[in-house]
């Protein structure tokens, strides 16, 4: 096993530092519905908070039914006075499940993503 240097343990270091602070992406903090959620009454919109302000541009919603068709009316928006908010409007959702496929931009360019769903009673 080679010997580590202190210049390697120093570069080493500030690859773990950069790492962590990688780690800054968004990442929902609310969702409504939430995940696994039964609502008896439909919801006009599906919004999700994020932890930190988003890229609008490249930030989207898309929300379907159990065959796979989209749900929504138009496409999702971050809120002008909150860049942390997005949304989306729905069309009038019949009795089911719905799967919300969320793709999220952080300012620092980061992409992340993620799934759930809600029903309809
Ligand atoms: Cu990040």
């Amino acid at each position: 096993m080679n010997r580590i240097s202190p210049a390697r343990a120093l570069a080493a270091a500030l690859i773990m530092t950069g790492a962590r602070l990688a780690t800054a992406h968004a990442h929902p903090a609310q969702e409504a519905p939430g995940a696994g959620q039964t609502l008896a009454t439909a919801p006009r919109e599906v919004a999700i908070d994020f932890d930190e302000s988003v890229d609008a541009a490249f930030t989207s919603i898309a929300v379907a039914d159990a065959r796979g068709r989209s749900v929504t009316r138009g496409k999702a928006a971050a809120d002008t006075a909150n860049g942390k908010h997005v949304s989306v409007p729905l069309q009038p959702l019949p009795s089911g499940r719905y799967t919300v496929s969320w793709v999220a931009v952080a300012r620092d360019g980061h992409r992340t993503q993620g799934h759930y769903s809600f029903a309809v009673k």
